[in-house]
Parts: structure tokens; C-alpha cells; sequence
């Protein structure tokens, strides 16, 4: 095996996002643009003798290409094995499980996640540690400053590997074996260890219905093996769940939006299923839906929370739980009751790790369609849906019913998140400008009934490594204990992204039953007064509202 040291120009946009490098595929397939930033991964990590690398994406356009150069760069790098998911491909969330069921020294996720693919879609990559979690910015900030000044990449002179057929391949006298795996029943198992799945038989057999749409992304051969094979489901029962290259077209992102599919079925009145959900491109985000009701992401982190002790794996209760900052504060009301601790983190997953690995918290989730476990070390979409399935079942009730009693129970944090897509890079930073120039203004100001009480930009200090992130999002808290956030998107790559979080808290359960934008109608308002959004970026209404 040959290695050879290929010269290369460095480029000065390589810094990752929320969820690692988000680009155009044209931008990728731009000559040493991937080589650069994998370089860049591999100098920033210290790899040790017989280290291996999981490897493997989401089947978006460039990830068969993008797997092979990844391949032989490990190779000349000093990995001495690669594990990769059958066909190139495998979840967020069973990468993560990879990573930490057969000790791997980390993994290389290639995805946009919820971003649109194809040719003229998104790529990306992220690198995860050996924890099973996305890096942490001390890592990607390494990550990002090598890319700036590279010069050079190694790349193995291998020949084409054969990444479809399950079994290994061995190059260079058995120094460097690549290793072909079935994630799909791996991760099948560890969902099956966690879950009551004779209870969600029994659920799924006896007339109730659900329905689960893939988006033509990776999560189909998932569900096929744990929905129809494991647990009984019928075939119509899951929808677009054959992976493409181009999400059939689609945008693989769960929302009310762009799962309209879906939404039609779950909102056609009384024949619809009792459950619905789907999932997003990589297969770490859950959109749930009962029978023409939708559960926002915020409440569900609640739900779950409050009724954890029904599912096998949290029998025994949960040691703490851990939400990001934009995500409504319904599961901070779970965890006073239940008397644990509850953190809250910046956006993105990777805030999450050190939580975990130092056992304070075992439920964690964002307001972006996000919840997962301890189990691994990502967000799991599936893993939410079973977990759901598993309540139900166990709860006989349904899924509208189970929010109406958790709100009275616990008063219901009404939320909503509004988001102006591709905006124009400028108009997006003055509107935040905008916001922050009245930071001393604001306090004290009444809008309506509500009076504004502090404004900050969200500081996080990470109680178990000590770091801290800064500018992680604007508040503007009322007295009444309603907020508003702004922030603008880590993972958008055309133009600017600004995200509009609003929350209110209502214990009255005679305006549990309202629609969030009509009981958040005021809210919204004086977002939009304080931003100047429309004003200053000309649009008249979001892209998408959840
Ligand atoms: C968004 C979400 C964030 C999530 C991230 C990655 O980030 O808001 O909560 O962790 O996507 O999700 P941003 O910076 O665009 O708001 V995924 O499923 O795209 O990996
Ligand atoms: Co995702």
C-alpha cells in the first residue's frame, strides 16, 4: 500500500456548525474540499496504534464517493481498521451505537441531517468521539483552525472497496481491513433491550393503527426490521421507507411542513391513525402525531420524562434530565416534581455528551424535533417513537389524552418555534443587532400584558469540563416567566436563518385545548415589534412555523 501526500490549498469556510460542515454538494466536490477537512479531523486527533473508525451516512448524493476517499485516508492516516454500514449508510444514532458497542476510536457521520439532498441539495460531515457523541467545540475549533492552514492530505492508494457486501476486506499485508457491517440488526437488538416490545406487539395487534413516514430517508430499513419484522406492524403501516439519494425529492425534515404526507393522514378527521411519526434524513429527529393532534418536541421530552418508569430500560427512574435553551421549560416542571436535576445546554446535541458520560442525566432534548437517551450518545428518532409506542401501551390511553392529563397535572408550557428561511446574510445580522442594541432598553417595558424583565445572550458553562460557549442564543424574559428567543441557524447554507422561539405558561386548563399560534397570537406580535423582522428583512411570514 502506497501512501501518498497529495499538495492542497487550504479554503477559509471549514468551520463547522451545530452539527458539523453543512455545504452545498457543489462545494464539496470542489477539488481537496472534502480531503481538506478530513485531513483537518484526522491532525486535530491523536489516532493510536490499531485504532478503528466507524464510518457511514445517510445515502444522500456524494456519500458512496465520499465514503471511498474517506476510506483511504484513514488508511494513510494510521487507522488500522474501518467499520462501515452496509451500502455506506448508516443513522446518526446507530453510528453512535457503533462507535460504543465495539469500542471504536470515533466515527465520521456524513450528513445534512434534515437538510435537502441531491445534486443540488446539502452535504456533511461531522466527526464523533469515542463516547459515541458528536465533538466537542474545543475539537472542531481545532478542526476548523487546521483547515486554515493546510497544506497537505495522505491518502492510501487502495482500490475501489466493496462496501456492499456484509465481511471484511484486507489490504497491506492485514494492516488495514475494512469491515462491512448490518448496523440495522445491531441497532434493532439495543432498541429491543430497552423497550417493552411484547407490550407494543400486543398495542400493534390489537386494532390500533399507526403510521411511519421514513421520508425516503435512512430510517426505512430501521423500521422495516423494527416496526413489520420485530414487532408485527402491517406494510402500510410505513411509508416511503426505500432510502434515495435525493429524499425522493423531498425535504427529509419532520415538521408540520415538510411532512405533509404524513400530516394529511394523521389530520383527516376520524379515520385517521391513532399514532403517527417520522423521522428526518440521518434519523435522529421524531416528529409525533396522534389522531389529529400534534405533540410539539418540548412536550414530548416531558412526556416521556413523567412516564419513564413504564418503559423496561428507565424501570428504575431517571437521574436527571437535560433540555437545550430554546426548548420550553415543560420538562423542567417533570423534573422538579420527580426532584432531579434538570440542565439546560446551548443548541446541539453535543452539549449533551458530558451530562451523560458523567451519569447526571439520562433523558435529554431539543425543541427541534430532538430527544434521546443515555442509551447512545446522539439524538434517536426511532428510539423516541418506541419509546412512545411503549407508553402507550402501557397507558391504554391516547396520545391526545396523555397530554390533556399532563397538562393539567403540570400546566402546559404553550411554545412555538417560527423560522425565516434564506435570508439574506446581512438583513439577518441586523435584525439580531437590532435586538441586542436594546438590551438596556428593554427591561422594564410593558408590550400588552406582558412586561419584559431581563435580556441576555445565553452563556453556557459546562459544570463538568469547565468550558464555556458564548452567544448562544438572545433571551428576552418577562416577568410572567414567558420568553422569547432569537437565534440565528448553525446548519442553514443558503443566506441566514432566523429562528423566532416563543413560550408561554398557561395552568388553566380551560385554554388547554387552544391552538398554539392563537393562545401565542401576542407574543408574536411583539416578537416581530422588537425585531423589526419584517421591516428589515421584507418578509411578511415565517417558512415554517412548529
Ligand atoms: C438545528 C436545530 C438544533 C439541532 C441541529 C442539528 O440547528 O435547531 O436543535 O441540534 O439542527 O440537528 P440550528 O443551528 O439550525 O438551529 V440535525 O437533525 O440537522 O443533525
Ligand atoms: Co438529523
Amino acid at each position: 500500500m502506497q501512501i501518498q501526500t497529495i499538495k492542497t490549498t487550504a479554503f477559509n469556510d471549514q468551520k463547522p456548525g451545530t452539527s458539523g460542515l453543512r455545504k452545498k454538494v457543489k462545494v464539496f466536490q470542489q477539488t481537496g474540499y472534502l480531503e481538506n477537512f478530513v485531513q483537518s479531523i484526522f491532525d486535530t486527533l491523536n489516532v493510536p496504534n490499531n485504532a478503528t473508525l466507524a464510518l457511514g451516512g445517510d445515502g444522500r448524493y456524494f456519500n458512496r464517493q465520499a465514503i471511498q476517499i474517506i476510506v483511504r485516508m484513514a488508511a494513510a492516516n494510521g487507522f488500522a481498521r474501518v467499520l462501515v454500514g452496509q451500502a455506506g449508510i448508516l443513522s446518526t444514532p446507530a453510528c453512535s451505537h457503533i462507535i460504543r458497542k465495539y469500542k471504536t476510536f470515533g466515527g465520521i457521520v456524513l450528513s445534512a441531517s434534515h437538510n435537502q439532498g441531491g445534486i443540488n441539495g446539502d452535504f456533511g460531515i461531522k466527526y464523533n468521539i469515542s463516547n459515541g457523541g458528536p465533538a466537542p467545540e474545543k475539537i472542531t475549533d481545532s478542526i476548523y483552525d487546521l483547515s486554515k492552514k493546510i497544506i497537505e492530505y495522505k491518502i492510501a492508494d487502495l482500490p475501489e472497496v466493496d462496501v456492499d457486501t456484509l465481511g471484511q476486506s484486507i489490504f497491506n499485508d492485514g494492516k488495514f481491513t475494512v469491515e462491512v457491517i448490518d448496523a440495522v440488526q445491531d441497532y434493532a437488538d439495543l432498541m429491543q433491550e430497552l423497550f417493552d416490545f411484547s407490550a407494543i406487539k400486543k398495542l400493534l395487534s390489537s386494532g390500533f393503527k399507526m403510521q411511519f413516514d421514513a421520508m425516503h430517508a435512512v430510517t426505512g430499513p430501521y423500521a422495516q426490521e423494527i416496526f413489520a419484522n420485530r414487532l408485527g406492524a402491517s406494510e402500510s403501516s410505513l411509508m416511503n421507507c426505500i432510502p434515495s439519494e435525493d429524499f425522493g425529492g423531498g425535504h427529509p425534515d419532520p415538521n408540520l411542513t415538510y411532512a405533509e404526507d404524513l400530516v394529511k393522514i394523521m389530520f383527516a378527521g376520524e379515520s385517521s391513525p391513532d399514532f403517527g411519526a417520522a423521522s428526518d434524513g440521518d434519523g435522529d429527529r421524531n416528529m409525533i402525531l396522534g389522531k389529529n393532534f400534534f405533540v410539539t418536541p418540548s412536550d414530548s421530552l416531558a412526556v416521556l420524562a413523567a412516564n419513564a418508569t413504564l418503559v423496561p430500560a428507565y424501570a428504575n427512574g431517571i437521574a436527571g434530565v437535560a433540555r437545550s435553551m430554546p426548548t420550553s421549560g415543560a420538562v423542567d416542571r417533570v423534573a422538579a416534581k420527580l426532584n432531579i436535576p434538570c440542565y439546560e445546554t446551548p443548541t446541539g446535541w453535543k452539549f449533551f455528551g458530558n451530562l451523560m458520560d458523567a451519569g447526571k442525566v439520562t433523558l435529554c432534548g431539543e425543541e427541534s424535533f430532538g430527544t434521546s437517551s443515555s442509551h447512545v450518545r446522539e439524538k434517536d428518532g426511532l428510539w423516541a417513537v418506541l419509546f412512545w409506542l411503549n407508553v402507550l401501551a402501557k397507558k391504554g390511553m391516547s396520545v391526545e389524552q396523555i397530554l390533556m392529563s399532563h397538562w393539567a397535572e403540570f400546566g402546559r408550557n404553550v411554545y412555538s418555534r417560527h423560522d425565516y428561511e434564506a435570508i439574506p446574510t446581512d438583513a439577518a445580522n441586523s435584525v439580531i443587532a437590532h435586538v441586542k442594541s436594546q438590551f438596556t432598553s428593554l427591561p422594564g417595558q410593558s408590550f400588552g400584558g406582558y412586561k419584559v424583565k431581563t435580556c441576555d445572550d445565553f452563556s453556557y458553562h459546562d459544570s463538568i469540563d469547565g468550558s464555556i460557549s458564548n452567544n448562544q442564543g438572545i433571551r428576552i424574559l418577562f416577568e410572567d416567566g414567558s420568553r422569547i428567543v432569537f437565534r440565528l441557524s448553525g446548519t442553514g447554507t443558503e443566506g441566514a436563518t432566523i429562528r423566532i422561539y416563543l413560550e408561554a405558561f398557561d395552568p388553566d386548563v380551560k385554554n388547554h385545548h387552544l391552538d398554539a399560534q392563537v393562545a401565542l397570537a401576542e407574543m408574536i406580535q411583539i416578537a416581530l415589534k422588537i425585531s423589526e423582522l419584517k421591516e428589515r428583512t421584507g418578509r411578511d411570514t415565517p417558512t415554517v412555523i412548529t
